[in-house]
């Protein structure tokens, strides 16, 4: 029940200034410390730079090029003050993937870190208008002159909000579209039911902001609660451990492979404020989950989300948790088990996941995926589940060849036409092997032209190669040379062959 004319900022930031909680603690760095006040006055102040300045146009579309910091946070909130549409992006993507997403989304307006500027210089696109550089910059130098009071645009409860891009298994990517009721609707669900966030909490994590898991745990549910958040920019497992010592987090949201980590190390550090860990992103393990038990006494909150659905909508609380279940349905959704018919399967046997309820899949321009992602008002998430006699969710496997390695997302078909790139490569085929450490590793089977030229020299050549015209963490961490592909009849490449 929401009301027609809704623009989400009003709830989650400037809601707090009108009820007395602006001198409160917003957001912090390991140099930086926001009021809620700050945050309101910079994302005004961004807000007229938008409109006045560089010709922002209610519903444009505007790119955040940034790593998790403040700036970052104002520039998303000024966005959708001035009308905008929020596109964030992770920090680490080169210049193509940026004009892929440019050119897809149709953006017409770029905020970006000026330590970030480098790959955004190279971009060249018919859509863009302007890139305002921030961070000792232009748009300081503008802000400086602007009211810090700034009447928001009246967007609409169903006026898009933000898009989010998922590349799925096809490499193209695909916009996936949230409204403003949706960023509110996810901020009554998963926090309530497994978080129970209060003004006092102090939340941090690795995912980047560019992605809604982080976008989530690090901006929305702190400020909806009136709570804070904690940025790292570059988030390693010490510097979060530090994080929680010093600053007293409560709150944690983080990778499996991260949670991994950080039990080795945790005796070093004192963790005592932590009472919510949040674990989402890929699979979490039920080793991982025990030894960080066993280790420091705390839970971890698995959860599987998706960019589709905007964020988690099965998960658990400390009082109904099952180690090793994903969890059930949080309020808010329903899930089930279905067969390739669309029918429920029975109890415990595996089948298709679907998934329907306050937020839902709404791809923009891709109606071909849209009808594979919704059958029947179901989203169908393309991972493979089974539901237990009391309602738990089990993960079996990912329905689609995505490689999801330390917590990202690497379509395999995406990695697969960047090496063919290369002008010495004839081939490949990329798989996803399991892998302790980072849950799965990128695999690229190859074929050269010139076979001969097959060394582990030439291997590494390749790699540093893929890491300056991609994002680095896409890039294949095993390279197999091999003379043919393994192919059907019919010229299909056998994956499973190349995974054994
Ligand atoms: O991958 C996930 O599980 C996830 C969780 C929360 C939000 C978004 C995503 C993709």
């Amino acid at each position: 029940n929401r009301p027609d004319i809704l623009n989400c900022v009003e709830r989650l930031l400037d809601y707090h200034i009108h009820n007395g909680h602006g001198n409160a603690v917003c957001i912090q760095t390991f140099e930086e410390r926001w009021t809620y006040n700050d945050l309101y006055e910079k994302a005004n102040q961004i807000a007229y730079v938008l409109v006045e300045d560089l010709g922002l146009k209610s519903g444009n579309r505007v790119l955040i090029r940034s790593a998790n910091n403040p700036m970052m946070v104002a520039c998303w909130y000024a966005i959708l003050k001035a009308g905008g549409i929020v596109v964030a992006t992770m920090p680490l993507l080169r210049s193509k993937e940026l004009t892929t997403i440019i050119d897809c989304a149709e953006i017409s307006h770029v905020l970006c870190d000026s330590s970030l500027a480098e790959e955004m210089e190279l971009v060249q696109s018919p859509f863009l208008k302007r890139t305002c550089y921030y961070r000792a910059s232009e748009l300081e130098d503008l802000m400086q002159h602007k009211q810090k009071t700034f009447s928001n645009y009246h967007t609409k409860s169903d006026s898009v909000a933000l898009i989010g891009f998922t590349s799925g298994t096809t490499g193209l990517p695909k916009m996936t579209a949230h409204y403003h009721k949706d960023v509110l609707n996810i901020c009554e669900a998963f926090p309530n039911y497994s978080l129970q966030p209060t003004p006092n909490d102090v939340f941090t994590g690795s995912p980047p902001i560019g992605f809604t898991f982080g976008l989530g745990g690090l901006v929305l549910f702190p400020m909806y609660f009136g709570a804070s958040t904690f940025l790292i920019e570059k988030p390693t497992p010490d510097l979060l451990l530090q994080a929680i010592q010093d600053y007293k987090i409560s709150v944690c949201f983080t990778a499996p492979t991260a949670w991994r980590v950080l039990t080795a190390k945790v005796n070093e550090f004192d963790i005592s404020s932590l009472r919510k860990c949040v674990s989402a992103g890929e699979t979490l393990p039920l080793k991982v989950w025990e030894d960080w038990y066993n280790t420091t006494g705390l839970k971890i909150i698995d959860g599987i989300g998706a960019t589709e659905m905007l964020h988690i909508f099965i998960s658990s609380h400390e009082a109904n948790m099952k180690p090793g279940a994903t969890g059930v349905a949080i309020t808010g959704y329903e899930a089930k088990i279905i067969d390739n018919q669309g029918n429920e399967v029975p109890r415990n046997e595996p089948g298709r996941l679907a998934v329907r309820g306050i937020t839902g899949c709404k791809y923009l321009n891709r109606e071909d995926k849209q009808r594979e992602y919704m059958e029947n008002g179901w989203n169908l998430t393309g991972d493979i589940f089974r539901q237990d006699e009391e309602g738990y969710f089990w993960f079996v496997a990912r329905g689609d060849d995505m490689i999801i390695s330390s917590g990202y997302n690497i379509a395999a078909i995406e990695v697969e036409s960047v090496l063919l790139t290369h002008e010495e490569i004839l081939e490949c085929a990329v798989v996803g092997l399991p892998d302790e450490e980072r849950g799965m590793l990128v695999c690229a089977h190859i074929v050269l032209k010139e076979k001969h030229k097959a060394t582990d020299e030439f291997a590494k050549a390749i790699q540093q190669w893929f890491k300056e015209v991609a994002a680095p963490y896409k890039y294949p961490r095993i390279i197999n040379f091999i003379d043919v592909l393994p192919k059907t009849e019919t010229g299909k490449i056998q994956r499973f062959k190349l995974k054994q």
